[in-house]
């Protein structure tokens, strides 16, 4: 009979290979680093311990319930007709009834009463010198913040060892949810409203994590990692975060003023960098101890860090890192030796001159409109006619300007003067508003004005 089963699978497999398809996709043969099944933690334990516990008596349901079966589907086969009669037929039998009903009532029950106490051990995070910190999900990256340690970090979770930490989410824009399946379950980060999760790492390492909802172009680019350190590397680590980079080599140095007038300051912060306090990109404090950037999609190799502040689109669909300015490879390569600096002592970085803004080409009136739009980016966020239409919409089209009552979304009259300072400062006319201060000069602004005006 055994052979008959055997037998049996291994004709629907021949007959249909996509079924052994689902067996590989069920993930059954990974690496382990994203495993639900690995525990690492008290919490992931809570969980492991209830799916265990649940899948063990769904076997033994299924032995039962697959040889009862087995047995009535070859004994009563067609074929088996001529030594075998019909059994013999009967309705209604209170033993048996009552039987199929008591068991599985009994087998919820053992099932129910643990899965309840899971949740409720789960659901409440142990206060006691727990580490709080926050995981805040961004399109498509995670911030991580340690009020206790007044320090923010991206994309790496550093914890201690043995040391039970309490994560408390929530999402800047749309709805994410983390997950770290060998160390916790997965909850909800919400805009608006916070969550919170809880583990106590037990064994120094790295393991895998990442959004567990759709939320756009590169959800699946959004992952992270959670470091366990030894309680002194997780120190010096803490300690690194909050000390300024020392730019040491003349390459770093560039890449220190380049990091002001390529704008970078408007959308990243980095302790003691002068005007560089941006929060719509992850901070880069200590960038160099951090083994992979862009949310754990590529190594931090000076090449990839290069590639990608030329071109973080090319590298992760959709990224929101915008360049208002080109960034050649040779500054690229400067802004990566200044952004993996060594952090040095605690001591303010050397002063760095306010947010410088770049020289504009050439100054005077001989410059045309469509030069200064080329250099200064104004297509990578707004379709302009005559231009390359920008790769995603970030701003409103620009035809047809003049004969709107506001601009930026309403907020403001659409006068000339109004435009002038709009063009001047966008934060400064709507604060939070994802058009930067590109830095036009007052005749760059004449000589844009008269150009939008011919837009109809
Ligand atoms: C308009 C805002 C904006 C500007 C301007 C900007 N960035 Fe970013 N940056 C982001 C965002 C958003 C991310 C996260 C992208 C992602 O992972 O999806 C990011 C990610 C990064 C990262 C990866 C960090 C990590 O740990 O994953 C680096 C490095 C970086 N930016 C450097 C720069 C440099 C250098 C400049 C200037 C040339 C710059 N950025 C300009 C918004 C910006
Ligand atoms: C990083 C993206 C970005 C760049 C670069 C950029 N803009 Fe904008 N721009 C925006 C956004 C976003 C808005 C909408 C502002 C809002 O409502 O907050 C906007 C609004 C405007 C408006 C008002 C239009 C309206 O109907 O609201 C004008 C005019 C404008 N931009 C011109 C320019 C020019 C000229 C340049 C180049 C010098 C430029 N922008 C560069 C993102 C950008
Ligand atoms: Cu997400």
């Amino acid at each position: 009979m055994v052979a008959q089963i055997a037998n049996t699978i291994l004709r629907s497999i021949s007959r249909y290979p996509w079924m052994l398809a689902v067996l590989l996709l069920t993930g059954c043969f990974g690496d382990g680093k994203q495993s639900t099944i690995r525990p690492e933690s008290d919490s992931a334990r809570i969980i492991q311990d209830v799916y265990a516990m649940v899948t063990w008596i769904d076997v033994g349901i299924f032995i039962v319930v697959a040889t009862l079966l087995a047995v009535a589907m070859i004994k009563y086969r067609a074929g088996a007709q001529k030594d075998i009669d019909i059994p013999k037929q009967v309705h209604g039998n209170v033993v048996v009834e009552l039987i199929w009903t008591l068991v599985p009532a009994i087998l919820l029950i053992f099932i129910a009463v643990p899965t309840w106490q899971g949740i409720f051990r789960a659901a409440a995070p142990p206060r006691a010198g727990a580490l709080q910190v926050e995981a805040i999900g961004h399109q498509w990256w995670w911030e991580f913040r340690y009020p206790s340690e007044n320090i923010v970090t991206a994309n790496e979770l550093h914890v201690p060892v043995n040391r039970t930490v309490v994560v408390k989410t929530w999402s800047a824009d749309v709805i994410h949810s983390i997950w770290m399946p060998r160390l916790a379950g997965k909850i909800d980060s919400l805009p608006g409203k916070s969550n919170e999760i809880w583990f106590t790492p037990e064994k120094i390492g790295e393991y895998l994590g990442q959004c567990a909802e759709f939320c756009g172009t590169s959800h699946a680019n959004m992952r992270f990692k959670v470091i366990v350190d030894s309680p002194s590397d997780y120190q010096t680590w803490v300690d690194r975060q909050s000390m300024a980079p020392v730019a040491s080599s003349p390459d770093a140095q560039a890449g220190e003023k380049l990091f002001a007038t390529k704008a970078c300051v408007a959308c990243h912060t980095i302790t003691g960098v002068a005007g560089a306090v941006g929060v719509i990109g992850p901070n880069l404090n200590d960038l160099g101890s951090r083994t992979t950037i862009a949310s754990g999609i590529l190594e931090n190799t000076p090449d990839n860090l290069a590639a990608w502040i030329q071109d973080p689109q090319s590298m992760k669909p959709g990224a929101l890192m915008i360049l208002p300015m080109e960034v050649n490879p040779s500054e690229a390569a400067q802004l990566a030796a200044f952004l993996t600096s060594e952090p040095g002592a605690a001591a303010p970085a050397p002063a760095v001159p306010a947010p410088a803004v770049p020289a504009p080409p050439t100054a005077g009136s001989d410059v045309s409109a469509q030069d200064i739009i080329g250099a200064k980016g104004c297509t990578i966020c707004h379709a302009i006619p005559g231009f390359p239409a920008p790769a995603a919409e970030i701003g409103p089209a620009l035809a047809g300007l003049m004969s709107r009552d506001t601009i930026a979304g309403g907020a403001i009259q659409n006068t000339e003067d109004n435009l002038r300072a709009w063009l001047k400062n966008p934060p400064g006319m709507k604060p939070g508003t994802l058009m930067l201060n590109v830095g036009l000069t007052d005749p760059e602004i004449d000589t844009l004005i008269d150009f939008l005006k011919t837009l109809e």
